[in-house]
């Protein structure tokens, strides 16, 4: 199924009328409109290929029917969602769940509906049938050699899926850690997994970067390799300058102030970019924005502080996706609302006035700062977010028009009932 633009177009029509008594509203409070609707329309995010069926669960996955049952079927969902909220432009391929054999014509298709792949990601943390050594304990930090070859070698060939599909990042999470003390030496486990990073950093292409998560705990619970933002970013440093640390908003201690490692990184040119979800008590992966909007929104600010700063684009200087995935709600509307809320923490961000912000920082002026903040977090941005989807054709009301348009149903008639995504 596809969402033609005159469709969205005679949808809009009905809901345009009261869009627009919204936004003329907001437009008359704020002074540089049109450089936020400019600078809202070039933002996208990307979705990885593993959220667009139901899953999230280690202990059980209830299909929602129509799911994509392949590579090209994943890339039609995309589309889906970018012929909606034109802000989704990318798909980030997750291999082996992914396997792009036929890159030029999964390239075809994906350009057909206005889509390119975003970062490619490596999968050490799961045996595949057929593999020959076992990642049970540890890949890239493993204690025999031939296991970390086997494990460098396919984020080599991750490598080279992703140049056929014109990618220009590799993302590594590793889920590499020890379950019980005594089980690992720490410094041996750094040092191996740094020999292997550099293995595989010497295999980058030229124009090509190597994104390094972290993680504090799960699948490991007594520590992990690359368990925070300190030892990402060290691994980082010593790697060059291609390698930089890339944080998801999940992979944190409860209460961690995140926009401060988001500012800091930045600072240091080592922030890669973002994971989105929300989580209430550990990585939950949930909807981004349905639990703390609040500290989505304080990171926000600091991106566009810390861009504006480097003189970087907002919507190129870092790389931007989601990783959510769950089991009660149709995946396709979660990750609509997911963008949503992105680009709404994004927006309130591009209100704040920072200058005046800076001078009340200047002059120890705490409660003016905290004003200046939440003013810009208490303004409804939604109209601003609608107006942007609007001229760049889009919908005015993405998850509407995906339920009046039936395009489940659709799907589920297409695909079938019982159909199963490979993913988490
Ligand atoms: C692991 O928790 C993780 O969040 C990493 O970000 C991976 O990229 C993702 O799941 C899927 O492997
Ligand atoms: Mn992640
Ligand atoms: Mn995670």
């Amino acid at each position: 199924m596809q969402i033609n633009k005159e469709t969205v177009q005679n949808i809009n029509n009905d809901a345009f009328p009261s869009h627009q008594r919204r936004f003329n509203y907001l437009a008359d409070e704020i002074n540089n409109v049109e450089t936020i609707i400019q600078k809202l329309i070039a933002f996208n995010i990307a979705i990885p290929s593993w959220a667009l069926g139901t899953g999230g669960t280690r202990f059980g996955r209830f299909s929602g029917g129509g799911e994509p049952r392949s590579l090209e079927e994943k890339i039609e969902d995309v589309g889906l969602i970018h012929a909606l909220n034109r802000s989704s432009n990318s798909i980030s391929l997750h291999i082996p769940w992914d396997i792009p054999d036929n890159a030029p014509s999964i390239k075809a298709l994906a350009s057909q509906l206005g889509l390119h792949f975003d970062a490619v990601n490596s999968n050490t943390f799961q045996d595949q049938p057929n593999q020959a050594l076992s990642y049970k304990f540890g890949s890239l930090h493993h204690v025999d050699k031939a296991v970390r070859q086997q494990a460098v070698e396919h984020n080599i060939e991750v490598i080279k899926y992703g140049e056929e599909l014109g990618s220009t990042a590799l993302s590594v999470w590793l889920a590499d850690g020890s379950n019980f003390p005594g089980q690992l030496n720490f410094r041996n486990a750094f040092q191996t997994t740094l020999e292997s990073l550099q293995q595989v950093y010497a295999a980058l292409p030229d124009d090509w970067k190597i994104w390094i998560e972290y993680k504090p705990y799960e699948p490991n619970f007594y520590s992990t390799t690359i368990g925070d933002w300190g030892q990402s970013y060290l691994l980082a440093n010593k790697l060059g300058a291609k390698a930089s640390t890339l944080v998801d908003l999940g992979h944190h201690l409860p209460n961690t102030n995140i926009e401060q490692i988001v500012s800091l990184l930045l600072m240091e040119g080592k922030l890669a970019g973002f994971h989105f979800n929300d989580s209430k008590y550990g990585d939950d992966d949930l909807t981004v924005g349905c639990i703390n909007p609040y500290q989505l929104y304080l990171i926000f600010n600091e991106l566009v502080e810390g861009l504006d700063a480097r003189n970087l684009n907002h919507a190129t200087g870092i790389g931007w996706m989601i990783d959510a995935s769950h089991n009660v709600k149709d995946p396709v509307e979660d990750l609509l609302q997911s963008v949503e809320a992105i680009k709404i923490a994004y927006a309130q961000a591009l209100l704040v006035d920072q200058d005046k912000l800076k001078q009340a920082q200047l002059n120890n002026d705490v409660a003016r700062a905290q004003e200046i903040l939440q003013h810009a977090y208490r303004t409804d941005v939604r109209p601003l977010l609608a107006e942007a989807r609007l001229r760049a054709g889009g919908a005015l009301q993405p998850l509407e028009v995906f339920r009046s348009l039936k395009v489940r149903e659709n799907l589920i008639q297409e695909r079938g009932l019982k159909t199963v995504t490979t993913g988490l």
